[in-house]
């Protein structure tokens, strides 16, 4: 315990950049370089004005957990900044990550440490970092960061890899109790990355999601949320929630609103950390829910689960089924050395086995330490 919670390095630095009118900000950068027993450190980047140390510290440590728990050779790692892309223009957001990575890229190698995405942090920032790198090392070194284009060492299927492979989870989790996606209503928090494709892997699969949120509120629909309007929304208008009501009559816009009161049968959080509380877990209990599945990165708080765990409700915790990204990424790395790229359906498919594989171990463990069905005990 004493070595495994004391990072073997934490990187704290200075990041100053121009906006459009000509003045200086600065920000703080952030990498934890956790643990490196496994593989190189691997773990996203959060730019989000809340980014503290305490944060990074928390998303690294889940990592380290997480990434072992893949069964692929990839150590745990957290960075970010407490800089707020909302409302940049893209040569702000380029300017950032430039400056950004000056510091960075000396503690990077494709054997070192591994960024990739998180909030904040899509395949745009994962370009303009990825060139500055280039541009100061004078290497094209692909696999030193991962969520890369698809025409620049990119993988098929990390875009979608983190929803998609919730969703592979909870799959696991339903069999158990003889239940699939099918006719199943379900509610997913937050409208980026994660969320996005959470509702596409599920309407995939026969089931229907009818909420998505942002942080300044949610949207119900009750025919199912429009995917194709929510991806040209948030992916290439990065507009609010909001501005799906004027396409959709049927469709509630709740500024504000708590999206866990909605009854569902299955509760995905995909936003972030304590996102959901006791009282939440204990209205979607009272409202029949079967199962919740962590998407994001510890979204229910400990009062939360411990209401799931009484109620005796399927609970799938994050460092197990939000794994597929970082999965994916560790794919897009093994293509990079390779020098090769996979097609959509063979790498989706090594997902849906990493998922699989997750589940196993989660699920074998929990009964060989006498705590069958509790898949916290089991990837913990
Ligand atoms: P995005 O930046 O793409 O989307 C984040 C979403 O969550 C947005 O809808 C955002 O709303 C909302 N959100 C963020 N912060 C807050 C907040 N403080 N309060 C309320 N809503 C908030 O990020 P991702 O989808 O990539 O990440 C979502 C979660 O999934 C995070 O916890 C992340 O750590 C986790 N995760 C991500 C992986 C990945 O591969 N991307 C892999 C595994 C886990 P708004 O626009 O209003 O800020
Ligand atoms: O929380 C996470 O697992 C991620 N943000 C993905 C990390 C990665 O290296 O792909």
């Amino acid at each position: 315990m004493e070595r495994i919670v004391e990072p073997e390095r934490q990187i704290v630095f200075r990041v100053p950049w121009v906006d459009d009118k000509g003045e200086i900000h600065v920000n703080r950068g952030f990498r934890i370089e956790f643990n490196s027993a496994l593989g190189p450190y691997k773990g996203g980047l959060r730019f989000h004005p809340s980014v503290n140390f305490g944060v990074i510290k928390f998303l690294g440590f889940e990592q380290i957990f997480k990434n072992s728990l893949t069964d692929l050779p990839i150590g745990g790692a957290k960075g970010g900044a407490d800089f707020d892309p909302k409302g940049k223009s893209d040569k702000e957001i380029m300017l950032f990550c430039q400056s950004f990575m000056t510091e960075l890229y000396r503690h990077l190698g494709e054997n070192t440490d591994v960024p990739a995405g998180d909030i904040g942090v899509g395949s745009r920032e994962i370009g303009y970092l990825f060139g500055q790198y280039k541009r100061i090392t004078n290497k094209f070194e692909a696999g030193v960061i991962t969520g890369k284009g698809l025409r620049y060492g990119g993988s098929s299927v990390r875009t979608e890899a983190t929803g998609y492979g919730l969703v592979f989870f909870v799959d696991e989790m339903l069999k158990t109790i003889n239940e699939t996606f099918e006719g199943k209503t379900c509610v997913v928090s937050g409208s980026g990355n994660v969320a996005i494709y959470t509702v596409e892997k599920i309407h995939q699969l026969g089931g229907k999601v009818i909420a998505v949120s942002d942080s300044d509120g949610y949207i119900y629909d009750k025919e199912g949320i429009d995917l194709d309007l929510l991806k040209q929304l948030k992916e290439v208008e990065r507009r609010r929630i909001k501005d799906y009501i004027p396409y959709h009559k049927q469709a509630i816009y709740k500024p504000n609103g708590n999206i866990w009161e909605i009854p569902c049968d299955i509760a995905l959080p995909c936003a972030t950390q304590n996102e959901l509380d006791e009282n939440d877990a204990e209205s979607l209990v009272k409202n029949g829910v079967i199962a919740i599945a962590e998407g994001a990165n510890m979204p229910c708080t400990p009062a939360a689960i411990r209401v799931f765990e009484k109620a005796k409700v399927l609970f799938g915790p994050g460092k197990a089924a939000n794994g597929g990204g970082v999965a994916t990424s560790a794919l897009e790395m093994e293509q990079n050395a390779g020098k090769t790229r996979w097609d959509f359906e063979y790498t989706e498919n090594k997902l849906k086995k990493i998922m699989q594989g997750i589940f196993r171990r989660c699920s074998q463990a929990a009964i060989e330490y006498g705590f069958p069905n509790n898949y916290i005990v089991g990837a913990n």
